[in-house]
């Protein structure tokens, strides 16, 4: 597969708990490469655009909310299958089901307490990598350990 970018959020618990590094070095680890990268206050008018899918769901009010607490950190993920790659890191939404190794299962609390966000598919990473970042804050370069990569 060719390369393509993701959209992963550090959530709320992510931040406050001082794991964003963590978070960063497992998905650099697996040869994922930072080509955007922010630290930003949602709104919920921000928050009701990303989470658009879920506006009849019950939870999604205490979902704005908690993606509102506090900064997030977004970062543009790019690599060989970069989505489906860091669904496979992130772990299953409920971290209780979520394998040990993955984001989720190591560090994850309950389905909101998750610490991390990473689109779902090639759609929803374009219009969600558009809520976060101009296209002047996304970076094109090549790494010399990318010859090992792709
Ligand atoms: P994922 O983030 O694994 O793609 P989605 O897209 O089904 O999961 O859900 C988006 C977010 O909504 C989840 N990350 C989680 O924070 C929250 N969420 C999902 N299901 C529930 C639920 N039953 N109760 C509370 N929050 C939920």
């Amino acid at each position: 597969m060719g390369s393509e970018s993701t959209l992963v959020l550090v959530k709320p618990d992510g931040v406050n708990r001082g794991i964003i590094g963590d978070v960063i070095s497992r998905l650099e680890s697996a040869g994922l490469k930072i080509s955007g990268l922010k630290l930003l206050q949602m709104d919920s008018e921000l928050a009701g655009k990303h989470y658009q899918e879920h506006k009849e769901k019950p939870f999604f009010g205490s979902l704005i909310e908690f993606i509102t607490s506090s900064p997030v950190v977004a970062i543009v993920i790019s690599g060989p299958d970069a989505i489906q790659k860091t669904r496979t890191i992130m772990g299953s939404t409920n971290p209780l089901e979520s394998a040990p190794g993955t984001i989720r299962g190591d560090l994850g609390l309950t389905v909101e307490k998750n610490i991390i966000h990473g689109s779902a598919n090639s759609e929803d990473a374009e219009r969600e990598i558009s809520l976060y970042f101009k296209e002047d804050e996304i970076i094109e370069y090549s790494r010399s350990i990318d010859n090992w990569i792709e």
